[in-house]
Formats: structure tokens, sequence, C-alpha cells
């Protein structure tokens, strides 16, 4: 192992002890990395050094960056946090914009300058940010002038915060700008880090209890991009990448930066990425290679003939289970099989998921070339094909939490164990049942949610749904579905019994929602997803209400 490049050794001392580490393997010869790594110098630098630097790189509404000026860009950053603000390699920065060219640049500007990256949300609230900032102590924040007010209070509740710079327009905007414009502040020279350096925290969104710092060293930043992306997603210099996920999830992290800049390809970033603004960019920058999730592939079918979207080469899901109606109506519709790919905060990105030549309807796929994944039974042995059990997965990237008893419940015997509920098939093909904690059972039977939920959005009446389990004095549980119906249907009992017999015919009756009650919206997290532990919330205070009175 090399010598740490950092000084400040937080990161490192932090670590999960060594025994409570997953196995990492490097099966795959593209996952050889030097000891002495900067992977910076692999997104930006690299293309410059080899004449493509004139190629395009970022592109937004209001800009467009080639690899030359993001090169520039990222260079008088980590001048001006070296030089002016005192960053010494090791040190964590907060960041906090929308996504757009200078979050990137100031992204790769902190690890090039040998610090931490820890990104966050633009949605979250004061109370969201000091968390991450007292957990990972967090001297210093690069901000969006837009995003200064939650900013601030943040601030003001967490003592180890020293310093906030601002960028962008707004009244504390500019600071960053006029430091970045001094003589001499174009040419930077990567920091001498460790492949196995901490390069990135980044926070769960925490949908049960607090959230937990995911520690990524540089050479996983990489390995991501050379296993899954060169070996499934398969894109290629000529793409133009797109999608609605932050900067601070790993999901969009990987599929609209590391990805298309580890082949030279261009991505298109949007500070508001709704399904009208995603089909909008799909149409006006011709986009070839999209990552969103399941929920707005289905909600982009419904516009789909208002737009032009021939452009399109390469669709990625993640997030959530794609349902097969989702999958089976946009393969209808445009012609393409959606990639649909599970990643995970603690893995970085996603460990399964196949080519499309490889696709199988309602499946997630089989194992990304570089990780081997298998089903765990209750006694933490290998389960035979067919056997519903824990997904365990290990590989180039894994869960390492920052200072978190957690550790010992994510990792068992090497595995990591993300806390889904699969079946893995014969062929090696991998198929989502539930989130362990989201199994109903009701009077006996295991019902996942997520194959009711699916059965109900085949129907032609359900925008979106939710299934959950609600306590039930006769069958200790009942299946209860919270259903957004599309425009025109309304909310009858007839309706509940056509939707009723809708998922008998499609799935073992017993499977059924005994209880479906309509709702304008359902509460999704930060990242999009389903908050299906609100809606258990939810339905066991329907149920006490209802026994009480
Ligand atoms: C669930 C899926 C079924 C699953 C993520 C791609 O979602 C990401 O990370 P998170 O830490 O959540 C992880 C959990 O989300 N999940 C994700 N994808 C799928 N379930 N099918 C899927 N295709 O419960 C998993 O354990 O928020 C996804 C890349 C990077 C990511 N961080």
């Amino acid at each position: 192992m090399a010598t740490s490049g950092h000084i400040d050794t937080f990161a490192r001392d932090n670590l999960p002890p060594r025994e409570l580490w997953p196995e990492f393997a490097f099966m795959l010869p593209d996952l050889q990395y030097p000891e002495r790594l900067n992977c910076v110098t692999e997104w930006v630098d690299r293309w410059v050094a080899t004449g493509q630097g004139a190629r395009p790189c970022l592109i937004s509404p209001s800009e467009t960056l080639t690899y030359a000026r993001l090169h520039e860009r990222v260079n008088r950053i980590a001048n001006v946090l070296t030089r002016d603000l005192g960053l010494v390699p090791g040190n964590r920065v907060l960041l906090r914009a929308p996504n757009n060219p200078t979050m990137v640049a100031a992204y790769f500007a902190v690890i090039k300058a040998g610090g931490v990256v820890v990104a966050t949300m633009p949605l979250l609230r004061a109370k969201e940010l000091s968390y991450p900032l007292a957990k990972a102590k967090i001297a210093l924040a690069l901000c969006d002038a837009r995003l200064s007010d939650e900013m601030e209070r943040a601030k003001a509740q967490s003592p180890d915060l020293q310093r906030i710079v601002y960028w962008g327009p707004g009244e504390k905007g500019g600071e960053l700008e006029a430091l970045m414009a001094k003589p001499g502040y174009e040419s930077f020279t990567a920091c001498e880090t460790a492949s196995d350096d901490v390069c990135l925290i980044a926070f769960t969104s925490g949908t049960t209890g607090e959230p937990k710092g995911t520690m990524h060293f540089h050479r996983d930043m990489l390995a991501i991009c050379d296993s899954y992306a060169k070996h499934v997603l398969r894109a290629e210099p000529s793409d133009v990448f797109t999608g609605s996920p932050p900067l601070a999830f790993t999901f969009g992290l990987g599929g609209l930066v590391l990805f298309p800049l580890r082949i030279g390809a261009s991505t298109v970033l949007l500070e508001q990425a709704g399904p009208d603004q995603l089909l909008d960019a799909i149409q006006r920058y011709r986009i070839t290679v999209p990552f969103t999730a399941p929920t707005a592939y289905r909600a982009m079918l419904g516009k789909l003939k208002d737009f032009d979207v021939s452009s399109l080469r390469k669709c990625v899901s993640a997030g959530e289970a794609l349902p097969r109606a989702t999958f089976e109506a946009w393969h209808k519709a445009t012609g393409i099989k959606i990639l649909d790919g599970i990643g995970a905060t603690e893995m970085l990105h996603i460990f399964i998921g196949s080519p499309e030549h490889e696709v199988r309807a309602g499946s997630t796929g089989r194992a990304v070339p570089g990780y081997e994944a298998c089903i765990l039974d209750d006694a933490g042995n290998i389960a035979k094909p067919g056997t519903v059990g824990r997904l365990a997965v290990r590989g180039p990237t894994g869960c390492r939490y920052l200072a978190d008893e957690r550790q010992r419940k994510y990792v068992q015997g090497g595995w990591n164990v993300t806390g889904d509920t699969y079946l893995m098939d014969e062929d090696g093909y991998f198929w989502y049942q539930a989130r362990s904690d989201d199994m109903i059972v009701s009077a006996g039977y295991n019902i996942a949610g997520p194959e009711v939920e699916s059965a109900l959005l085949a129907h032609p009446a359900v925008a979106e749904c939710g299934v959950v389990g609600a306590p039930d004095e006769d069958r200790g549980m009942i299946v209860k579905a919270y259903v957004v119906l599309r425009p025109g249907f309304a909310p009858e009992a007839a309706l509940t019994r056509l939707l009723q017999d809708h998922v008998k015919a499609s799935i073992a009756p017993y499977k059924y929602p005994r209880a479906i009650e309509y709702v304008a919206e359902l509460p999704k997290t930060q990242t999009g997803k389903l908050q299906r532990f609100e809606l258990r919330r939810r339905a066991s205070e329907g149920s006490a209400r209802k026994l009480a009175s």
C-alpha cells in the first residue's frame, strides 16, 4: 500500500476497523490501478494532455465547457482552495449546488487538491446539513449563492464550519469567481494521493435513522467506470449523457459525470430535471444516454408523443425496481430496452445489471463484471438458485461507513448485505422481491409490496402507487395500496373492485390489496424514492384509529 497523501488523517482514522471491511476483489484486468493515483487526472487532465481539450464536455443551458475549459476551472478552484482557503490534503469540503458545471468543477477541484468531497442535495434544510457538517468535521463549504439561506442557518448551528465561499449570482455570490481570477491560477499540479485515500464521503439519504457516511477511495471512482460503465453500459465517446439525479447522489455522480468523462463523451447538466424538463432536454440536445428513476420513465411515457426522442440509444434506470410494465411500455414506444441496475451508496454505483442483448424483462440482470452476487439464507450460507433470500455482493467497491456501528450490519462474512430480498435463477439473473423490511406477512403468506405495485401499475387508471402492510386483527397484516390515479379516473368503490380483480388476475390472488386508498401524491425521498416506511406509518395510524372508534 502506498503511503497516504493526506496530511489531515481524519478520513483514514475513521475508516471501520479492517476486520469489518467487506472483501474486495479486482478480478478484471481493467481494475488494476497504480498505488499513487489522483483520480481527477483521469477524467480531466488526460484529455488535455492527449490533445483532445477542444471536445465538448459539460453542457448546461447557460454555458458549454470543453475539456480544456473544465481543466482550467478545476485548476483555478484548486488553487483557491489551497492558496486562499488553506485546504490541506485530507480536509473535507461540503459542496452545495444544483447540477451545473461549476458544481462539477468544484467536486473535481477538491479531489485534485487532495481533499474529500461531501456533496449535499440542494433541497436539504439547515438541520439536515448540520448532520454531515458535524459527522465529517467539515470546516469549509463551497455553495451556490442561490442556496445561501439554509447554508447560513446550518452554519449558525455547526461549530466545525469556519468558512463558506459562495459563487454565482445572488447577494452573497461572486467571491469564488473573484478569487479564481487571480493570475497564475490556471495550472495546478494534482496532489499525490494514494489510490486508497478517501476522496468522497457520500451520505445515504437516510430513509431509516441517521444518514450514514459512506467513504470512497480514488480507485473506487474509477472502478465503477471500468466495471459497470465499460462492460454493461458500453457507451461511446460520441454519446451525450443527461439525467435527473442530483450529483450528491452517487447514481447521478456516476451517470452524469464520471461515466461520460471517463470516455471523453459529453454530458448535459440540468438544474431542474422533472419528466418534462428531461424530455425537453432529450429533444433539444439530442441526448443518447439518460439516467433516471423508474417513476420518471413512467411519467415520460404519457408525453412521448409531444417530443422527438429519436436520438436515444441507452436508457438507464436505478434507485428502485423497474416495474415490468414500465419496461415493456418504454420498449414498445421507443424500441429501447431500459437498462435496469441495482446500485447503492455503500457500493458507490450499480453492481447488478445487464447489457441490452442480455436483458430479461422484469429482472434486474446479472452481476456486473468485476462483482460477485449471491443470495444468503437465514444462516448466512449461500443459497441454491431459485431461493428467495438476502442479496449479498462483493467486488472492487464496498461498504466503509464513517465511524458507524451499522458497519456490522451491512458487512457480514465479507459480503455487502444490501437489505434487499432477491431471488437468483439458474442463469444467474437476479429478481427483485422487496426491501427486506418491506416484506408483508399476511395470514402466513410472504408478499412483496413491489410485486403488487407492478401489477397495479399495469392498469391504465394507475399513475403511481405504493403498497405496504397495514395491521389487521385477523390476518396480522393486510396488503394496502395507496394509489394516485391518472386524470379522468374517479376514486370510486367500483374502481377499487376493478383494480382488485385486475391484481387477482395477474398475480397470485392472495396478494391482492384488500384496502385501497386514493391519494393525490406519494411521499418520496430527496432521491425520488417511494417512502414505504411513511406509508406504513400512515397505514398503522389508520388502523389504530379504526380500532379506537
Ligand atoms: C434500492 C433498487 C431494486 C435497493 C443507487 C444506482 O439507489 C441507489 O443508492 P441508495 O443508497 O439505495 C440503495 C437501495 O435502493 N435499489 C436501487 N436500485 C434498485 N431496488 N431495483 C433497482 N434497480 O433497495 C438498494 O439497496 O439510495 C443506485 C447507483 C448508485 C446508487 N447510489
